[in-house]
């Protein structure tokens, strides 16, 4: 007989799961604790994740709107990074970028651009909100990161996607979301080659997240098992900062 988990059951054990040491252990086995648990703080976040991650193992996806909803303006977070470096890969048209992926993976790669786009590529139109309050519509065109973990034979262990940008900034997401149908690595918007400040030559779309997980200016990713050892062990630059690691909308 399949058992199938009601509503009323995932939500009390969510709230079980914020509801002590022992329950946080339950929610431990179950995969479900974030990786920047910690004290009485670290309850609400274990709450908000496993209750996502309960509601949403059915791969639920962000809603998606219409060319129509498109929103004539998309702010900018963030403007393009001026180091010599990244001024001299956008000169050359992003020609002489790779995308560094490696860890956890049978075959570490050193992706193009074109390598990039020759995956299957896949458009989506979808809202990105900014913890700041603001938020704007846009088509976003991609490879399926799903793609590119398969292309490089990612381990049966992973846990983590961590990825670094030419500003220095650095988020990790979970296999539930690297694997997850909507989430790209993005190298086009409405339509154009992604603009300069808008995170080229490709970002991090994932929009079941906040806006500040949707990390512009890649230049390497990482497969990992565990978070700790990247910077300061809480999943991410953003949870260093204070936010919280899993930011899902
Ligand atoms: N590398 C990098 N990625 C980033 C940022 C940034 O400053 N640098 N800002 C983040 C934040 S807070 C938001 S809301 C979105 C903004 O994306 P946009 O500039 O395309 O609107 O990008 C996110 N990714
Ligand atoms: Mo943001």
């Amino acid at each position: 007989m399949i058992r199938r988990l009601t509503r009323r059951r995932l939500l009390t054990t969510a709230a079980a799961a914020a509801g002590g040491a022992g329950a946080v252990g339950l929610a431990g086995r179950f995969g479900l604790i974030p990786p920047d648990h910690h004290g009485l703080y670290g309850a609400g976040e274990t709450l908000t994740y496993a209750s996502q991650r309960l509601l949403t193992s059915g791969g639920s996806r962000a809603r998606e709107f219409d060319r129509a909803d498109i929103s004539p303006v998309a702010p900018v977070n963030g403007p393009a990074p001026t180091t010599e470096e990244y001024v001299r890969l956008l000169d050359g048209q992003f020609a002489d970028w790779r995308l560094a992926v490696d860890g956890l993976v049978a075959r570490p790669a050193a992706l193009s651009l074109d390598g990039i786009r020759g995956l299957p590529s896949h458009s989506q139109i979808t809202l990105q909100a900014c913890e700041e309050g603001w938020s704007f519509i846009a088509e976003w065109t991609g490879a399926r990161l799903a793609s590119v973990l398969e292309l490089v034979g990612a381990a049966p262990q992973a846990r983590y996607v961590f990825f670094f940008t030419f500003d220095g900034w650095f988020e990790s997401i979970d296999m539930a979301d690297a694997l997850h149908p909507q989430t790209l690595l993005a190298y086009g918007m409405n339509g154009e080659d992604l603009p300069r400040h808008h995170g080229a030559p490709a970002r991090l779309k994932v929009p079941r997240q906040l806006g500040y997980k949707n990390l512009k200016y890649l230049t390497r990713m990482t497969v990992t098992d565990t978070v700790a050892g990247v910077g300061r062990g809480l999943g991410g630059g953003a949870a260093e900062a204070g936010y919280s690691w899993y930011a899902g909308i």
